[in-house]
């Protein structure tokens, strides 16, 4: 492998060893006639790249010492330095984790940044570093406009077309957003990283929405060092499979060049800023030191190809190129790097003596942040008057007009996904927005659920207000990351400075008469409750659906809050409760002051022999088996949870007390399901009651009657019910 001493050792000779340039030139000349780049630019870029480099070394030594944790270094990609150079420190960037280069460039533009001990502090896991507070090594900085990224290659790619997006949308509705209106967003990624599922299907949404003529001023940067770890990428690939995409400006450089790099990165940042097109910038770079600390790369490397790679070191094309115009001499070419080392090493010291986050509330100081008074205040600021009239509504009609008085009270609000735009949705959710909101913020999106949620972390980044609607259950859990991995960890990295505020509708649950099987009945919810923080909204009624909806979108604004608003496709226009034509489902649009404070239960009826916790189907299933057992005699409270995130465990602890039974009715699955969660906090507390659980099959659903065999009926809560009360 290509060591750090080899590396350093090469520098100092190499550049040492040139023959001396001509008499300084003007800096602010043209390096070579026919390139844009400006002595006084390179030096710059070679100043970030020897940063870059020292802090690689810097992060070996740290991890040898066992106080550094994290050795992937950016060594053999510094060339991204100049991609930087070429970009505005306001054109936001989520980054590749060999961004070393980028971040210390695009830290020279802006006053009072030092990326020698923002890096620094990252690799030794400080509290204080500047982004993500010691709970993980990021590229990131708000003052830098570096959104941070996770370690799930390609993940932010679907994000960084939605800030693409996002930007343009909240100037055109004159939302306020950190980023100008004629931002460049760059990402960047790895060669290996470009097959991604993720990437690929984020890249066809840029092309897609390009396609049409609509505006995505993107730029992405495929640092390209031909290998993912050890696999090396074909040879010839990336162009051949991004060089000529429709809706795609592909440009191409040696990134070890640092002229070419720029000129290229500087004719792709104009292509994307004045076209407002994405464009692809296809980096040919070299990996050194390895893949990471750990890794053995001669045992899938040969010497040849390791040694050829050492001529093309980026850094010392830039001294050399420096040399050559005469910038500087190879003395102080290397001079410049020496003293750049002692830096980092004096700095290194420093930031070891940093403290570390040393408690659980620390570290999930800005996981997810709460201010119910806030969110209470906005969820009542509706306007005064809502077109609701005085007529019960069905569930759908409650949500439908929930969107509309929403989408009055929040003009960065936007709603988007699969059909929901001339359609209205599949179940008529979304029915009449497009026309009374418009096309800017009532859209139907591509069939691609990664794409729908990246639009929608993106947007949140920009300003908006993004609820995107994804159209069952089953179809989130192929885009499951971008909710997991990217929203619910936004402010968690981030410290809170980056939110990606969103609620994201979603129909689920099983029970839907005439269009059956799993994939439009999924009711796996296992999945969504253990992300932390997330807030999953699960309304039955279509009053309390109202109100919940109102809260969400107030969490969302005022806390960045991630909320999932888990909607009972099978009670969407279900009008009656116990008998036909009783209309007992139907419900008034609350008021415009109502609303359901986050993890709020409710509760029907005050029958103190037995307490029946449920939520989605189950609350109607419920109320029906309660009043059949009251006809026997036998005294139920229903407690609807409305909340499966957090789970309102007090207000079931409350009700349980009064009976001393408490059966658990949930329609999702035994296993991950709901119950599993309601029971665990009964026993955490201490309940001296007893408890039972009644749910469906840790099955999936069939099509036609079967699913009856594994759904939970009413028939079995009944009996859970009565043997709970015989039980002693
Ligand atoms: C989704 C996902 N799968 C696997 C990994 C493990 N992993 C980390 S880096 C990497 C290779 C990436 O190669 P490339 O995109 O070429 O970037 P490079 O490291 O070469 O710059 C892999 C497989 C990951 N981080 N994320
Ligand atoms: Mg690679």
């Amino acid at each position: 492998m290509t060591t750090a001493i080899e590396l350093d050792e090469n520098f100092r000779e190499v550049v040492g060893g040139l023959p001396g340039g001509p008499a300084r030139p003007d800096p602010s000349a043209p390096v070579r006639p026919d390139s844009r780049l400006s002595g006084a630019t390179l030096l710059a870029v070679f100043d970030a790249q020897a940063q870059s480099r020292q802090l690689d070394f810097a992060a070996r030594w740290m991890q040898q010492e066992g106080r550094g944790y994290y050795t992937i270094s950016s060594a053999g990609h510094e060339g991204n330095a100049a991609v930087a150079a070429a970009l505005r420190p306001n054109d936001p960037a989520l980054l590749h984790y060999r961004s070393g280069g980028f971040y210390c460039a695009r830290a020279q533009q802006v006053t009072g940044v030092d990326p020698i001990q923002d890096i620094l502090l990252g690799m030794a896991a400080s509290a204080d570093e500047p982004i993500a507070g010691g709970r993980h090594k990021v590229f990131g900085r708000a003052e830098l406009s570096i959104v941070p990224t996770t370690s799930t290659i390609a993940s932010h790619l679907p994000r960084a077309v939605g800030v693409a997006l996002g930007i343009g949308r909240a100037a055109k509705l004159g939302v306020p957003c950190p980023w100008p209106r004629d931002a460049v967003t760059v990402a960047s990624f790895g060669d290996a990283s470009a097959n991604h599922s993720t990437a690929v299907g984020a890249i066809n949404a840029a092309c897609h929405t390009s396609y049409q003529g609509l505006p995505v001023p993107l730029l992405l940067v495929c640092e390209d060092n031909g290998i993912g770890i050890s696999v090396p990428t074909p040879r010839g690939w990336i162009a051949a499979a991004y060089g000529d995409r429709a809706g795609l400006r592909y440009v191409a450089a040696d990134g070890c060049d640092p002229v070419a790099a720029y000129d290229a990165a500087v004719t792709a940042v104009s292509l994307a800023r004045s076209r407002r097109c994405p464009v692809f910038l296809h980096l040919s770079v070299v990996r050194y030191l390895g893949h990471a600390g750990s890794d053995a790369e001669a045992a899938y490397r040969s010497a040849a190809d390791l040694a050829a790679e050492l001529d093309r070191d980026p850094l010392v094309a830039t001294a050399a190129e420096l040399v050559r115009c005469g910038m500087l001499t190879p003395g102080e070419a290397v001079t410049r790097y020496v003293a750049l080392g002692g830096l980092v090493r004096g700095a290194a010291e420093q930031a070891l003596a940093s403290r570390p986050l040393s408690s659980a509330t620390e570290v999930m100081d800005s996981l997810a942040p709460r201010h119910p008074d806030q969110v209470a205040q906005l969820a009542r600021q509706g306007p005064p008057v809502v077109s609701a009239g005085s007529e019960p509504v069905t569930l759908a009609q409650g949500i439908n007009l929930a969107l509309g008085e929403l989408l009055e009270t929040h003009p960065g609000m936007c709603v988007f996904g699969e059909d929901v735009g001339r359609k209205g949705g599949v179940y008529g959710l979304t029915k009449g927005l497009q026309r009374r909101f418009g096309a800017a913020r009532v859209f139907d999106t591509l069939l691609d659920e990664q794409s729908i949620l990246g639009v929608g972390l993106g947007g949140g980044l920009a300003g908006l207000l993004p609820v995107p609607e994804v159209q069952y259950l089953a179809y989130l859990h192929n885009a499951e990351d971008q909710l997991r991995g990217e929203a619910a960890t936004q402010q968690f990295f981030s410290s809170g400075q980056f939110r990606n505020p969103m609620v994201l509708r979603v129909a689920g649950y099983g029970y839907q008469k005439g269009f059956g099987g799993h994939f439009h009945n999924d009711n796996a919810v296992g999945a969504l409750r253990d992300i932390p923080g997330l807030v999953i909204a699960s309304p039955s009624r279509p009053d309390d659906a109202a109100a919940m909806l109102r809260t969400c979108l107030a969490a969302a604004a005022v806390d960045g809050s991630v909320c999932v608003f888990l909607e009972p496709i099978a009670l969407y226009h279900t009008r009656d409760l116990y008998e036909e034509g009783d209309t007992g489902w139907l419900a008034r649009y609350p008021r415009p002051d109502l609303h359901v404070p986050l993890g709020q239960a409710r509760n029907y009826g005050d029958g103190a022999d037995l307490t029946m916790v449920t939520f989605g189907n189950g609350l109607r299933m419920s109320l029906r088996v309660a009043r059949r057992l009251a006809a026997r005699g036998i005294g139920v409270t229903v407690v609807d949870l409305r909340w499966l995130a957090p789970l309102p465990i007090a207000d079931v602890l409350r009700e349980a007390d009064q009976s001393g039974r408490v059966l658990v009715v949930d329609e999702t699955r035994r296993t991950g399901g709901v119950s599993e969660g309601v029971v665990a906090g009964l026993v955490d507390a201490g309940y001296p009651g007893m408890i039972a659980r009644v749910t469906s099959e840790d099955s999936f659903i069939p099509l036609g009657q079967a699913a009856n065999a594994v759904l939970l009926d009413e028939l079995t809560i009944e009996k859970a019910a009565v043997d709970l009360l015989h039980a002693s």
